[in-house]
């Protein structure tokens, strides 16, 4: 990651996005709080929620902010500031073709809402271990 990123608080902002249920916020609670267990999706929950851990990156403290979006409606994104984000994690479900259609407009809209074009994004392709019902093809994934 580029130095320039940093903030003089060393801050680094990240957020997640992609349709409901692909399991977003499952990677944050596996990677923020080190656990296994997936949480119990609450489909009434709506907004961001941020989430915090802090984390030693080339020597420095740096404190990690990841932003679980919770609900289906892009325009939530338009109440916060995603031009100073660090990066976005793009989810779909490897069991949900749809998911991986829908990040098309996902990122239309955090086109609309990041004036960093260069903000850095990455792809997650999630629930891999449903092999059995996997409908989208690692291939598929990799060529968007
Ligand atoms: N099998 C499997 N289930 C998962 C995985 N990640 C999440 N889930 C389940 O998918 C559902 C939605 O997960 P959640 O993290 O709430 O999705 P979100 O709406 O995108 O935040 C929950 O029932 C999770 O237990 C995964 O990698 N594998
Ligand atoms: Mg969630």
């Amino acid at each position: 990651m580029a130095e320039g990123l940093f903030n003089e608080k060393n801050i680094l902002k990240f957020v997640v996005v992609g349709e409901p249920s692909v399991g977003k916020s499952s990677i944050i609670n596996r990677y923020i709080y080190e656990s296994e267990n997936f949480p119990v999706t609450s489909p009434g929950k709506i907004g961001m929620e941020v989430h915090f851990k802090r984390v030693i990156l080339r020597g420095r403290e740096t404190e990690l902010q990841i932003w679980d979006m919770h609900g289906a409606d892009p325009c939530l994104m338009g109440n916060f500031s995603l031009t100073r984000m660090n990066g976005i994690l793009l989810v779909y479900d490897v069991t949900a073709s749809e998911s991986l259609g829908k990040l098309e407009s996902w990122l239309k809209e955090i086109e609309n809402y990041t004036t960093l074009a260069s903000t850095p994004r990455v792809l997650v392709g999630n629930k891999i271990d449903l092999e059995s019902e996997r409908s989208v093809e690692r291939r598929q994934g990799l060529k968007c």
